[in-house]
């Protein structure tokens, strides 16, 4: 069966995490994605947190499958011809290098339409136009500005960033949607055009709820949801809400059975409206589906605090997992807290590809996060990661180069 990318193939000049996400997004839709790296070196995440003495880190092979190696020194200027041959013959140009550094090697925007007026040219930069612009960015400098970390985090401690990697993968994806949508837009123009995500703006665009309470509590003083209301006070700025919910449906993180050995026996609990009379008699408080303080959402917000510890006195009696199947069968939402290792030998995770298992020459069997975006006609076949270089010889057999030209372009360190 075809793949929904088969035909495109992407100039993959990523490192690091968030332009590698977005260019294995597009491998595993069946682009073909040629990674350049530069020789003995290459992507500095190789030999980060290595876990395997000689092999490739977890951090490189988690975020590289499906694609091709090769090695090219751009700096090198038969290397750039190389490359010159490469951006001919491709149809997207990703990269997330710091600011001007495309540029420094020669590769401007008007001189790679010059080579390939159809080329898509997508970047990931830390900030976009503006103050920040030419400033590097990692993964929580763009949690940091982007508003997740002053609303992570509880009302009476520092602001926190979260595991979930918005800032890298995040963007990643962003940046995936954006070269599919511009190679769509090329169909009927014929022309390439520049895609930039921006860190900061990804984050951003992934916190708006919280700029939309931002605007509440401009407009209210107050934000009966959070943890704040009623006792304590709210100040300029949206605060840091704990485990509330970021909708209109009330929720808390709540003890389970075994809770005082175990950091994971806990469960999210949500308060959902239409669900409310099943919630109480579940927990054996049936008068609180009638009884005015209790019985409509609006009386239930000042009140929070003491029906979740209400519930807590409930689940607190049960396994997450008990506590789930229970709460399931009424319809009530929950979702118990997982940890890793729970996740990573969830058989329900694997047989749905969204983890596999992967063979690799030198670190062996490893598991890694499969495509978690599912095409019917379009299924992903998840491949390990190359080797540095792995593929130098074939892609430049397949740009024209002849034995001897490889060879002599390999002697004089071009590639
Ligand atoms: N041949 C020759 N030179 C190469 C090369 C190759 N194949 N590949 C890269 N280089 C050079 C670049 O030309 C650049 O050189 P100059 O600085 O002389 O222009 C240099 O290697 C790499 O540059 P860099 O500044 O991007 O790398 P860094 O490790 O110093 O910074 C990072 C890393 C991530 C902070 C920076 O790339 C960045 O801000 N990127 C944009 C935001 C981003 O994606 N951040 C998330 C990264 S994931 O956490």
């Amino acid at each position: 069966m075809g793949k929904a990318l088969d035909g495109v193939r992407i100039l993959d000049f990523t490192h690091v995490q968030s332009g590698p996400t977005c260019t294995q997004l597009l491998a595993w839709f069946g682009a073909d994605v040629i990674k350049v790296e530069r020789a003995g070196a290459g992507d500095i995440t190789r030999e980060q947190l290595r876990d395997v003495a000689g092999a490739d880190s977890l951090y490189f092979t988690m975020l590289n499958h499906n694609k091709r190696s090769v090695t090219i020194d751009t700096k090198n200027p038969e290397g750039k011809l190389v490359l010159e041959a490469l951006i001919q013959k491709c149809d997207v140009l990703v990269e997330n290098f710091a600011p001007g550094a495309l540029d420094r090697m020669g590769f401007t925007w008007e001189r790679i339409q010059e080579l390939n007026p159809r080329m898509i040219v997508a970047s990931v930069k830390g900030f976009g136009p503006g103050p920040y612009e030419d400033c590097k960015v990692y993964e929580n400098v763009a949690q940091c500005v982007g508003g997740a970390a002053s609303t992570t985090g509880f009302d009476d401690g520092p602001p926190v960033v979260t595991g979930a990697q918005i800032g890298d993968s995040g963007t990643g994806l962003h940046l995936a949607l954006g070269i599919v949508t511009a190679l769509y837009q090329r169909t009927m123009t014929g022309r390439g055009q520049k895609v930039l995500a921006a860190m900061q703006d990804g984050v951003l665009n992934l916190c708006r709820v919280k700029l939309r309470d931002q605007q509440r509590l401009e407009r209210t003083g107050v934000m009966k949801e959070y943890p704040q209301y009623p006792n304590g006070t709210f100040g300029e700025a949206v605060p840091r809400a704990g485990n509330a919910s970021g909708g209109g449906q009330p929720g808390w993180i709540l003890k389970c059975k075994g809770w005082e050995h175990d950091p994971n026996a806990y469960i999210y609990f949500i308060t959902q409206a239409p669900v409310w009379v099943k919630i109480c008699n579940v927990i054996g408080r049936e008068e609180w589906a009638t009884h005015p303080d209790y019985a409509t959402p609006d009386a239930r917000l000042p009140r929070l605090k003491e029906i979740f510890a209400e519930v807590e006195r409930w689940t607190m009696t049960k396994t997450k997992f008990e506590a789930m199947e229970i709460l399931n069968e009424h319809d009530i939402p929950c979702g118990p807290i997982l940890s890793m290792k729970e996740i990573a030998e969830d058989e329900s995770l694997r047989k749905t590809g969204t983890i596999v298992e992967v063979d690799h020459p030198v670190r062996g069997k490893y598991l890694t996060v499969g495509n978690p975006i599912k095409l019917s006609d379009s299924p992903t076949d998840v491949k390990r990661s190359p080797l540095l270089g792995e593929h130098t010889d074939e892609v430049m057999a397949e740009l024209g180069y002849s034995r001897e030209q490889i060879d002599a372009l390999r002697a004089a360190g071009a590639i």
